[in-house]
């Protein structure tokens, strides 16, 4: 999303942007690298024990489980399992979709084993012509389904609106008018050009991106704890959607026109932050894309630069587990900070992205979270990441930790994507370094 921000003398005011989210940046937002304080992170490779992990095996089955059980309790929350079974239905399909390029599904996918539990609809362009299966990307969107591409095939998603002014915040059939209107953050022709596959939801067809203490979307469906009170480490709405996207993942594994082993997950921003939490979460997904993903995302918490761990938690109460509101302005007591998250999806490729007017999800610190992940990517036997000076603007770096900081605003451009389609290509058609 685009936020504006306007600062004036000493007061500050923030005023938002397209999707009714208002941020309101503190007065104490610091942009300033000399003002960032002093820390020190946790080692990825130092078992709560003490022991130091010195070989692979060691941190799969002893350090990895520690610290991905330290973020389910302290940052996004414990998802359930998957639903017994996977129920699913080929809504659509058109096999000359785009002028005949490419094959269109539509594909509504139960969250839940009771016949009452939410479906989330996944829209998926397959080139044709090409030998299948092919190589996905799978990614959120925010708007609908249908604001990707001007398509008029694509089925009209049922878009969540916010509660204002008293209202709750109720569903409703996207209009024909708001056909197209992200597409320039999926560039669906050429992604299908290069041979690969695109899949995507609109993340409220999984939970709606609004507070109302967990009653729509999919957790009331998934939740057991009887005392009124959520746990404190309930699954919040990143958790949710990344959930969603393992779901997706498995309808693939049923689809033969899609190599499974092959499917890069991606998401911009909010969606950046769940990208990276479905990586660290499903090991089957075998690249994972941070766009601009900022707090509590790739950039480092405890830098306290641009978007805060107190802010974020403020304005959107839903988005982590009830323990995270105990690092408001106390990051260096965090059992975690994100390098960690980006070793948790270690040996496989990430990318981290960041854009250079988008201070307020600190790139210095979403570099850094790459780089102190680099020693878990190199104990893994992979070549980690390739600098360890940040990269200059549109310079990108790409090893088994890719990054890179380009020109320009919070958003997802042909730049990115670029980027992410030269990367799926050197790992997909395998001159990448092997992950062990
Ligand atoms: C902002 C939020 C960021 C980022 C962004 C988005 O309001 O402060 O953490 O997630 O929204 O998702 O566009």
């Amino acid at each position: 999303m685009n936020r504006t921000l306007t600062i004036v003398g000493l007061s500050y005011c923030l005023l938002h942007l397209s999707l009714s989210t208002a941020i309101s940046a503190p007065p104490d937002a610091n942009y300033d690298e000399a003002k960032v304080p002093e820390y020190t992170l946790p080692d990825p490779l130092v078992a709560a024990d003490g022991a130091s992990v010195d070989d692979p095996a060691e941190w799969i089955s002893k350090r990895r489980p520690e610290i991905l059980e330290l973020f389910k309790t302290h940052v996004y929350g414990r998802s359930p399992d998957a639903p017994k079974r996977l129920q699913y239905e080929l809504t659509s399909i058109d096999r000359q979709a785009l002028g005949g390029k490419a094959t269109r599904k539509e594909i509504a996918i139960k969250l839940g084993d009771a016949p009452n539990a939410p479906s989330m609809n996944l829209l998926l362009y397959l080139p044709n012509d090409v030998s299948k299966p092919v190589p996905v990307f799978l990614g959120l969107n925010f708007k609908g389904n249908h604001t990707i591409h001007s398509d008029p095939g694509i089925t009209l998603s049922e878009v969540w609106s916010r509660p204002s002014k008293g209202r709750a915040g109720e569903k409703k059939r996207g209009s024909e008018k708001s056909r197209g209107t992200s597409a320039s953050r999926w560039p669906v022709e050429t992604i299908i050009d290069r041979g690969y596959g695109l899949g995507t939801i609109y993340y409220g067809d999984i939970d709606p991106d609004f507070h109302d203490g967990f009653k729509n979307g999919v957790h009331p469906h998934h939740d057991k704890h009887e005392s009124a009170e959520r746990p404190a480490d309930a699954w919040g709405s990143i958790a949710a959607w990344a959930w969603g996207l393992s779901r997706a993942m498995d309808y693939f594994e049923r689809d033969d026109d899609v190599d499974q082993k092959k499917v890069a997950v991606l998401g911009h921003s909010r969606l950046g932050k769940t990208s990276l939490w479905a990586g660290a979460t499903d090991p089957r997904f075998a690249l994972v894309i941070s766009n601009d993903s900022g707090c509590g995302g790739a950039a480092l918490s405890r830098r306290r630069f641009g978007e805060k761990v107190k802010r974020i938690n403020t304005s959107f109460p839903h988005w982590f587990c009830g323990n995270f509101d105990k690092y408001n302005d106390n990051e260096a007591a965090l059992p975690v900070d994100q390098h960690m998250l980006i070793a948790l999806i270690a040996p496989r490729p990430v990318y981290i992205a960041s854009a250079a007017e988008d201070q307020w999800a600190d790139p210095r610190g979403e570099f850094l979270s790459g780089l102190h992940a680099d020693p878990v990517y190199r104990l893994l036997g992979t070549d980690g990441i390739a600098t360890k000076e940040m990269p200059k603007v549109d310079q990108p770096s790409h090893s088994a930790i890719s990054y890179h900081v380009r020109t320009g605003k919070h958003d997802l451009t042909a730049f990115d994507w670029g980027q992410y389609l030269d990367r799926a290509d050197t790992i997909f058609q395998g001159s990448a370094t092997p992950a062990k």
